[in-house]
């Protein structure tokens, strides 16, 4: 069984490969997305670690001037997806969109490297100023808050879950006009986000335009500012990783040091002491989320967690029979098959058990490794799945799944 399934998920990956870069899934999604990627070279490290590192290469290739690196890049042309380059209009040599996407590069790349440190040498050596950079990026334009801010719910990576409806409600979205969702087409629409959701999404990427993609002016005036838990403990674990990195290349990690503990005390503005947990905050109108999505259950992996997390973990594990939800599964706003908004993740699964492994709590990391198995071997290499049956949902041959397979559950 599980021989065949390393064969396959070998040939998702190949199959995604687009020479240098890879797609998430064929079709769906045509581009470079920035966290997808850093799985991806993940996935190619089991088993052909020059590929990993060029997979790297490409994504901080598109690294903008000021450190950013954006959740999209765009290198063939593929029409039908909407919103493409014309519409994010963000400039660079390969077009990119205008945001950023969570931090995981730094965390995988030194998995990567640990995995074959002589091999891995040479790139490591050249992305980690790239690394430094775009952490650098993160701090300086987007915790002033304390926590870091995303100013678009795809720049969290966890589009519409929850955590944001306080937040995009601030969004006017009537004057999106007209135009066509590839992605409903080719995927159940009642397992992606709504018209409404989308609409507001897209005033989003208009407003970013009309400031130029100023990343300062977006800050300042965009409708829709919210504080992330998610990105906030990926960040703070990616600042530790890219610490040892930079000590084992003899390297002067003060600075980044710094950052992780700065980080450290700044995510103590998202503990939500009404919800008894760590909560996306709305920075517009101090509005909590209330509601706990698996954002805040990374808060093992960057060994921010507390007696209250515990007890919500095992609430919410305990609901749903393959953990771990995108969202509290007890919460009126759980939808166990829309996306972000009650459905399980591979790659969520994989950093949240990350963050079991580093807190010592092997058993949980072997119970979320043994369901997220589970799932993959019933409903195959989905984008993501229904917690209580395992029903396959989204796009299939998934780059990020196949990786979880290869990687650490099968
Ligand atoms: C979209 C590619 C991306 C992921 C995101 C996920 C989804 C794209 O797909 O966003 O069309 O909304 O939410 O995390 O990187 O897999």
């Amino acid at each position: 069984m599980s021989h065949s399934l390393d064969e396959k998920a070998r040939a998702v990956l190949r199959g995604n490969d687009r020479g240098g870069y890879t797609v998430p899934t064929d079709m769906l999604y045509p581009f470079q997305w920035n966290w997808d990627s850093a799985f991806a070279a993940w996935g190619f490290s089991t088993f052909d670690n020059a590929r990993a590192w060029r997979e790297l290469e490409t994504l901080f290739a598109a690294q903008w001037k000021d450190g950013m690196v954006p959740h999209m890049v765009f290198h063939d042309d593929a029409p039908g997806y909407f919103p493409g380059p014309e519409v994010w209009d963000a400039g660079g040599e390969v077009p990119t969109s205008g945001i950023s996407q969570p931090p995981v590069a730094a965390t995988l790349a030194r998995m990567i490297w640990e995995g074959d440190a002589e091999a891995g040498e040479a790139p490591m050596r050249a992305l980690y100023p790239k690394l430094k950079a775009w952490h650098r990026w993160w701090m300086e334009t987007r915790c002033d808050s304390g926590a870091v801010a995303v100013c678009h719910p795809w720049e969290s990576g966890r589009d519409n879950c929850p955590d944001w409806d306080v937040g995009l409600a601030n969004v006017d979205g009537s004057g999106a006009g007209d135009y066509a969702r590839r992605d409903a087409t080719q995927v159940d629409g009642a397992q992606r986000p709504t018209k409404q959701e989308y609409d507001r999404y897209l005033e989003l990427v208009r407003f970013g335009k009309e400031c130029g993609w100023d990343q300062a002016r977006i800050v300042a005036d965009c409708p829709f500012l919210m504080a992330d838990p998610g990105i906030t403990f990926l960040l703070i674990r990616a600042h530790d990783d890219l610490a040892a990195i930079g000590r084992a290349l003899g390297e002067d990690v003060t600075k980044i040091e710094g950052w992780a503990a700065q980080l450290r005390e700044g995510v103590q503005t998202l503990w939500n002491p009404a919800l008894g947990a760590y909560d996306a905050k709305d920075l517009r109108s101090g509005q909590w989320a209330g509601v706990i999505g698996s954002g805040a259950l990374l808060c093992w992996l960057a060994r921010c967690e507390t007696p209250e997390m515990e007890a919500h973990l095992a609430r919410m594990w305990d609901a749903v029979t393959y953990g771990l939800p995108s969202s509290d599964p007890e919460a009126a706003s759980f939808e166990r098959k829309r996306y972000w908004r009650g459905p399980v993740w591979p790659q969520m699964n994989a950093l949240i058990a990350l963050g079991f492994l580093s807190a010592g709590k092997d058993w949980d990391e072997a119970r979320l490794r043994e369901e997220s198995a589970a799932l993959i071997e019933a409903s195959g290499f989905r984008e993501y799945f229904d917690p209580m049956d395992a029903a396959p949902c989204g796009g299939d041959n998934f780059t990020w799944t196949a990786v979880v397979w290869l990687a650490w559950a099968g």
